[in-house]
C-alpha cells in the first residue's frame, strides 16, 4: 500500500517503519497518524520485528502536529487524542518485539511513540523529552502513563512539570534508553539485536511480551500464575519440541512459531 507520511519496508523478517515527514519533522497529523494504524494492522505473521524510525536526518518525531491541533475543538481534541492512544496500543500489544530507534529529536508524541515500542536505542543527537505543558496541554498518547512505569513518578513528574528536553545519554541514566549510538550506527544495532531475537522462538517470544505486559500491573502473585499457566502451555508447542531437540541433537533449531 502507498503512504504519503510514513514508510514501510521489510528485509526478510525485520520490518522498519518511518515516520516520513521530514519537512514538519515527523509530526503526528491526523493522516499520519491513520497511516500509521493502517499500517500496523497490515503487518503479516511474517514480520517478526518490527523497528521503528524517523525519515531525514533531525527527528524520530517532534510530536503530534501542533498546526493541526491548535485549531481542535473540544470534541476534535477528544477524537485525536483516541486515534493516537488507539496506534500506541496497536504498537504496544503486537506479538512481536518492536524497537524504537530514536534518531533525533522524540518529543511529545514521538516520546509517547518510543514509549509504545518494547525497546529504546538512541543516536547521540536524540532529544527526548514531553514538552507539553508548555502549549497548555498534558501528554496525550500514553506518555503520563508509560513514562511513569518506564522511570518511576518523581522522574515523570520531573519531565512532564518542566518539559525539559533530556539528551540520549541522560535518557539512557534514567533508564529510559538502552543505549546510546552514534548516528550511522543506530539502524545497524537495531538490526543486530533483532538478528538474535530472529534466532530465537517466535511463539515464545510473543508469550514472554504478553506476560511481561500482562503481569506488569497486577499483584505478583497474579502475574507469576500468568507465567506459570503461560510456560505449561508452551509444552503444546511444535516449537517447544524443536526447541529442545535441536538443543539435545546439538544443531541449532528451525522454530516455526507455532
Ligand atoms: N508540529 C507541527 N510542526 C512541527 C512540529 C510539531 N510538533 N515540530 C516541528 N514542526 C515544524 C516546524 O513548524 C517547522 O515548520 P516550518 O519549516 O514550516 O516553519 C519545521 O517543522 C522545522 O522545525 P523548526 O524550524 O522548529 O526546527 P528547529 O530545529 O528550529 O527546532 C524543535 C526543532 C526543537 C523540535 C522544534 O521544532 C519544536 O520545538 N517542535 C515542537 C516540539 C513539541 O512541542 N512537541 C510536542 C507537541 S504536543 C504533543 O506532541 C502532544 C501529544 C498528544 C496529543 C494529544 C491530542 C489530544
Amino acid at each position: 500500500m502507498a503512504y504519503e507520511n510514513i514508510r514501510l519496508e521489510q528485509d526478510g523478517a525485520v520490518a522498519t517503519l518511518f515516520i516520513d515527514r521530514p519537512k514538519a519533522l515527523n509530526a503526528l497529523n491526523s493522516k499520519t497518524l491513520q497511516e500509521l494504524e493502517a499500517a500496523l494492522n497490515s503487518i503479516g505473521t511474517d514480520v517478526r520485528v518490527l523497528i521503528v524510525t524517523g525519515g531525514g536526518e533531525k527527528a524520530f518525531v517532534a510530536g503530534a502536529d501542533i498546526a493541526e491541533m491548535a485549531a481542535l475543538s473540544e470534541a476534535q481534541a477528544q477524537e485525536f487524542g483516541a486515534l493516537g492512544h488507539r496506534v500506541m496500543a496497536k504498537l504496544e500489544e503486537l506479538p512481536i518485539p518492536t524497537i524504537a530507534a530514536v534518531n533525533g529529536f522524540a518529543l511529545g508524541g514521538g516520546c509517547e511513540l518510543a514509549l509504545a515500542c518494547d525497546l529504546i536505542y538512541a543516536s547521540e543527537k536524540a532529544k527526548l523529552g514531553l514538552p507539553e505543558v508548555g502549549l497548555g496541554v498534558i501528554p496525550g498518547f500514553g506518555g503520563t502513563q508509560r513514562l511513569t512505569r518506564a522511570v518511576g513518578r518523581a522522574r515523570a513528574k520531573e519531565l512532564i512539570f518542566t518539559g525539559e528536553r533530556i539528551d540520549a545519554a541522560k535518557a539512557k541514566e534514567l533508564g529510559l534508553v538502552l543505549e546510546v549510538l552514534p548516528a550511522e550506527g543506530l539502524l545497524p544495532h537495531c538490526r543486530e539485536v533483532a538478528a538474535k531475537i530472529l534466532k530465537n522462538g517466535p511463539l515464545a517470544i510473543a508469550k514472554a511480551k504478553k506476560v511481561i505486559e500482562a503481569g506488569a500491573d497486577q499483584d505478583l502473585r497474579v502475574a507469576n500464575e500468568l507465567e506459570r499457566k503461560t510456560f505449561g502451555e508452551l509444552f503444546g508447542s511444535a516449537d517447544q519440541r524443536e526447541g529442545m531437540k535441536a538443543f539435545l541433537e546439538k544443531r541449532p533449531a528451525t522454530f516455526t512459531g507455532k
